[in-house]
Order: C-alpha cells, then sequence, then structure tokens
C-alpha cells in the first residue's frame, strides 16, 4: 500500500481490506449525494463488502432478498413507482446472470437500475477458482454502460475518482434513454474490515455530490410550434396514449390538450390518460368494427408512450400510413413496428401538449360527439353482456371492470402481462383522477411480477393491488418472501382459472397436432395444479376466494383495509373457453350496438 493512511503495524491482508471498505464507503456515500435512495442486496460472501457498505450508509433503505432474479425485478419495480434510479449488489457467478431478465426489462422498458456485481480478483479468474464465471459485460448490450471497476489502494486521487465514478453511474442510468448501468466490482480477500472506516473523505461540502449533471432542458414553447405546424389545421385528430410510467403530468396533459381541442383521446390506463371528457375508453372493441373504422377516420394522429396493447388499435395505425402520426418521443423509444410514423419529435409530452393547450385550436365538435356516443354505447353493451351472465360467476372482464371502479384514487395497480394487461384496457373505465396503472410490458414477460409489485409496494404511499394470472403467480412464486422479509403490504388479485388463458384465444388451442393426447393443456395452457392457500400459509399472506362480484367486493375491502398482504383469489377455472367465447360476445355486442 503505497500512501499509507493506517498504522504501519496492520498487518497487509487487513490495510487492503480497510482501503477496499474505504472506496466502497465513497462510492456509496456519493450515490447517495447524486438522490440514490433505495438498493437490493443478496447475500453471499464476495458480494459482502458491497453489501455491508451500502447497508450501512444511513441515506439508503436496503432490502434484501434470497433471490437474486426477485432482488432484480423488485429494484425494477422500484424504479418504475419512484423514478430513480435503484441500485442492486449481488455475489459473483450465476447470482449476477440470475439478473439478465430483470435488466432485459429495465431495458425495453426504460427503467433506471445500477446493478453492482462482486467479483472475484483477476487472479482467481479461469482457473478453476469457486464460483467464478466471465462477468464482463455479462449483459450485453443490455446494459447502457458496463464498467470493470478494478481494485485500488484508497489514496485521496482514487477517492474522488471512485466518487466521480458513482456519479457517472447515477447520471448515466437516468439521463436520456433510461436503462441500466452494469459495475463489476473485483473484491480480494479479506472481505470484512472490523471496525469500518466511518465517514468517508472527500465529498463536497454541504451533502453535495462531485459532479452535478443537469439534463439537457426541453423548449417547450419551440416542440409546441413545431407539433402546431404539423397539425394546426387538422380538427379531426386523435391523441393516442400508451405505457408511460414517468412520475409526470401527462395524463393531465393529455386530457386537457384533447379536451381544448375536441380530438378523442385513446389512452391505455398504462398512460394515466384515460381521463377527462375526451377519453374513448372502449376504443378496442370500437375499432373491431369495421363500418366504425370507416366512418371515423382521423387527418392526424399524435402519439405519446408507449405504443399501446390492443391489437385492432394497432392494426389500424398499421393501416392509416397516409395519415400524419406524429410521436413525441423524448427518449428515443422508437414505438413503430408498422413505421407508420411520419414525425417523431424528441419533445417532452407532458409540457409540449400543456404548451399547445393554451393556444386556442379551432375544433369540429361533431368529431369528438361521434366518437363519444359509440364509447357510451359501447359500455352499455358491455354492462349488458357481462350483467346477462350468472351473477355468482366472477368473469375476468367482469373483474377488470369492477378493480376501474373499486380501487381509491391513491391505489396503485400493477398488472400482469398476459390477459390481465388486455382486459384491464379493454374494460378499465374512465375516471376523474385514476389509480396509477403499472405493467411489466417492455418485454411482455410474465415472470418477476409479483417481485416487481412488491417493489411497487416499497414506493408507494398509497395501497398497491397487483393483478395477475395463475401461471405467472407460480412463475414467481418466491416473490411472496418480501410480504414477511420486507414487511411489505401487496394485495394480489389471483386469476385462477387453470393455466395461461390467453391461449385459447390463438390458433395454438384448436390445431388438432397440439390436441392429439392434449398436448396443448400439458405443454401450452400448462394448469399448474397448486392450491394457492398453501403458498399463503407458507409466505404469510391471507387468502380467500371471491367468486362474485359481492364476495370480490367484500374481500377487497378486508385485503385493503387490513396490515398484512393478502391473496384475494378469483376462480375462473371452470372453462377456460368460456372466457373466450365471452370476450367474443362482448365485441359482437359492441359492433351490434354501433350498426344498429
Ligand atoms: C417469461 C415468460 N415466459 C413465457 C411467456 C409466454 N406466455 C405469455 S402469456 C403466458 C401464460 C400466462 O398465464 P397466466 O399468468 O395464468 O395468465 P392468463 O393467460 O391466464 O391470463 C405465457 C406462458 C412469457 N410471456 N414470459
Ligand atoms: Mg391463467
Amino acid at each position: 500500500m503505497s500512501s499509507n493512511p493506517h498504522p504501519v503495524s496492520q498487518p497487509a491482508g487487513e490495510a487492503s481490506a480497510r482501503e477496499m471498505y474505504t472506496l466502497l464507503a465513497a462510492f456509496a456515500d456519493e450515490l447517495g449525494r447524486c438522490g440514490l435512495r433505495e438498493a437490493c442486496t443478496s447475500p453471499g460472501s464476495r458480494c459482502a463488502p458491497l453489501v455491508l457498505t451500502f447497508a450501512r450508509d444511513p441515506r439508503l433503505r436496503c432490502h434484501s432478498h434470497v433471490d437474486e432474479r426477485c432482488a432484480g425485478f423488485f429494484a425494477l419495480g422500484l424504479a418504475k413507482a419512484s423514478g430513480l434510479p435503484v441500485a442492486v449488489a449481488c455475489t459473483s457467478g450465476t447470482a449476477v446472470a440470475e439478473l439478465l431478465p430483470a435488466v432485459v426489462e429495465a431495458y425495453e422498458a426504460r427503467v433506471p437500475m445500477i446493478v453492482l456485481s462482486a467479483d472475484r480478483p483477476p487472479e482467481l479468474r479461469e482457473n478453476g477458482a469457486g464460483q467464478s464465471i466471465d462477468q464482463i459485460k455479462l449483459f450485453g448490450d443490455y446494459a447502457k454502460w458496463f464498467f470493470e471497476v478494478g481494485s485500488h489502494e484508497a489514496t485521496p486521487e482514487r477517492v474522488r475518482w471512485m466518487r466521480g465514478l458513482a456519479c457517472r453511474a447515477f447520471w448515466t442510468a437516468i439521463e436520456g434513454r433510461p436503462g441500466v448501468v452494469h459495475l463489476n466490482f473485483p473484491l480480494r480477500e479479506p472481505l470484512v474490515c472490523d471496525p469500518p472506516p466511518t465517514a468517508p473523505a472527500g465529498g463536497r461540502p454541504g451533502g453535495a455530490p462531485l459532479t452535478a449533471r443537469r439534463p439537457p432542458v426541453a423548449d417547450a414553447a419551440a416542440d409546441a410550434h413545431a407539433l402546431d405546424e404539423l397539425i394546426a389545421d387538422r380538427r379531426r385528430g386523435i391523441v393516442i396514449a400508451g405505457r408511460h410510467e414517468r412520475l409526470t403530468p401527462l395524463g393531465h396533459a393529455a386530457a386537457a390538450f384533447c379536451t381544448a381541442s375536441g380530438w378523442p383521446l385513446l389512452a391505455d390506463p398504462m398512460s394515466g390518460a384515460r381521463r377527462g371528457v375526451a377519453a374513448i375508453a372502449h376504443y378496442d372493441a370500437l375499432l373491431r368494427e369495421q363500418s366504425f373504422l370507416e366512418a371515423h377516420r382521423p387527418e392526424a394522429i399524435v402519439r405519446i408512450g408507449d405504443l399501446p396493447v390492443s391489437k385492432p388499435l394497432r392494426t389500424w395505425l398499421a393501416d392509416l400510413t397516409d395519415v400524419p402520426q406524429i410521436a413525441l418521443d423524448p427518449e428515443g423509444a422508437w414505438q413503430d413496428p408498422a413505421t407508420a410514423l411520419s414525425h417523431s419529435l424528441a419533445a417532452d409530452p407532458a409540457a409540449t401538449l400543456n404548451a399547445l393547450s393554451s393556444k386556442p385550436r379551432a375544433a369540429d365538435p361533431s368529431w369528438l360527439a361521434g366518437w363519444r356516443s359509440a364509447d357510451e354505447r359501447a359500455a352499455e353493451a358491455i354492462l349488458r353482456v357481462l350483467d346477462g351472465r350468472d351473477g355468482n360467476v366472477l368473469s375476468e372482464p367482469a373483474l377488470a371492470l369492477e378493480l376501474g371502479v373499486l380501487l381509491p384514487d391513491a391505489a396503485t395497480l400493477f398488472v400482469a402481462s398476459s390477459m390481465p394487461v388486455r382486459d384491464i384496457e379493454t374494460f378499465w373505465p374512465v375516471r376523474a383522477d385514476p389509480p396509477r396503472v403499472l405493467c411489466n410490458r417492455g418485454a411482455n414477460g410474465i415472470d418477476g411480477t409479483i417481485s416487481s409489485a412488491f417493489g411497487t409496494a416499497a414506493a408507494e404511499d398509497g395501497p398497491v393491488v397487483l393483478l395477475i394470472g395463475d401461471v405467472a403467480f407460480a412463475h414467481d412464486i418466491g416473490g411472496l418472501l418480501a410480504a414477511s422479509r420486507l414487511d411489505l403490504k401487496l394485495t394480489i388479485v389471483l386469476v385462477s382459472n387453470g393455466g395461461g388463458g390467453i391461449f385459447d384465444f390463438l390458433p395454438v388451442s384448436s390445431t388438432p397436432m397440439a390436441l392429439e393426447r392434449d398436448l396443448y393443456t400439458e405443454h401450452i395452457a400448462t394448469p399448474t395444479g397448486l392450491d394457492f392457500a398453501n403458498a399463503a400459509a407458507l409466505y404469510g399472506l391471507t387468502h380467500e376466494c371471491a367468486d362474485s362480484l359481492p364476495a370480490l367486493r367484500a374481500a377487497l375491502e378486508r385485503a385493503l383495509s387490513q396490515a398484512q398482504s393478502a391473496i384475494v383469489e378469483v376462480p375462473t377455472a371452470g372453462d377456460r373457453t368460456e372466457n373466450v367465447h365471452l370476450h367474443r360476445r362482448v365485441w359482437s355486442a359492441v359492433s351490434a350496438a354501433l350498426t344498429s
């Protein structure tokens, strides 16, 4: 050790451990100065210096996880909900690889995360030393930035460099197109240091970061002007709003712009914009009716957030290539599989729409009125179909609709991929101030959903409810451990429909090659056969079944008012195909209502 900040009498190993802990303490301290508030840890020996340093920093809340895959998805849910990067520290070997699915989702959904992997030092790599794999650039291009940190002496210069590294990691994760930064830390034994170094030196006075970074500031007036030039003479326009989980006032801005312009607002609940008088809730059903499409051709389309999930909406947009379609896409997400966009503006959507709302625009009142009247007819048709069923059966569409009515404004709904996210889009009503809706929709995986919802629960002040299918639930059943280990409160509404109900909508469910020996059920639908009450008992959640609307209302009320996490199981398993028929009856009823 060259610049010796410690007594010479200290054994070499102990001194090097002290230097390692000093550097890590500076790193964690600097992340805290930049604004990091949350970190996830997972166990191990090699990662102990990282994990203990983070856990000892008073500014950071550290959430301990047994399973790195759960830790990754928990961090993702927390980062989505808070809008801030979350750090995830793990040990060497396959532990790091367990983070891959969450890293992929964070890349696709543009969520900031900082992965800190412990590694063996170079002399213990590729030579049979235990628990050592090649961790260099393990996530490939799914990480925005990879850096091999190396091992260093804790000279004042290196402590300063370590602080600078923390700043760069934090700002890189959050700015531009947010995503994952991966830093790999070779850590040499001994891995403990008692007593550990206390206040790390070299921080700026007043708790300021070493390097404060200012992101580019959008010029909302100029962006609004650019958008206005493109849509100025178009009175029959439409705004399409898809997944936008950032903490921005986009929902209000889109609603205000559409109200002022007389433009219908086709908003997925994940956009936060299904609100206000211009919101059209049932576009998925409306756009299945050909005569409606022909009579409601827009002159311009403004797209914000990701593309909504609805297939009829996507098909419609793909067919409207001769209509100007303008995306407000500040993060360069390029949500355009049909190459239908005519313009993509790197403009902040909320600020741009707000700036434009104040400018009077010529509206065509009959345009919005036509959409609204169709939406009202669709809503009535849907209610007639759902009410016309046996009142004791709680269908999947009725459940989605009911959650849209029952959940308090302050709640957050985390929705799983598969039918939950689709049913919420199709049946969720327009509300004045709707609950926040989140979903792992970057890569459409059903993995890690319970963990992501618990991560969201760690960030939100209001109640958090998860709507999830039985296969997705089984996939991440270990995520339930967060309820007791982290003392978090989540209300899980579990749709128990005997496997992947989504596949019953697809040709694979009726093709002879899959029906032979019922290969379809065993290999595609994959019913789990689990008694979910046992899962609740094992992980310390309450469990009850709700098989009617009144039972659901009562069970939800109990679950939301208790301190413990809960599973409210909705068993619709009787016949998965009945769910398909019900959806088809809904779509036909809406078509009939539009054409009568
Ligand atoms: C990690 C991952 N594995 C597989 C899939 C393919 N997949 C899509 S939906 C689905 C079934 C989900 O079933 P469930 O959670 O019960 O929801 P339901 O279809 O019944 O609404 C599967 C396996 C996926 N999206 N992600
Ligand atoms: Mg299912």
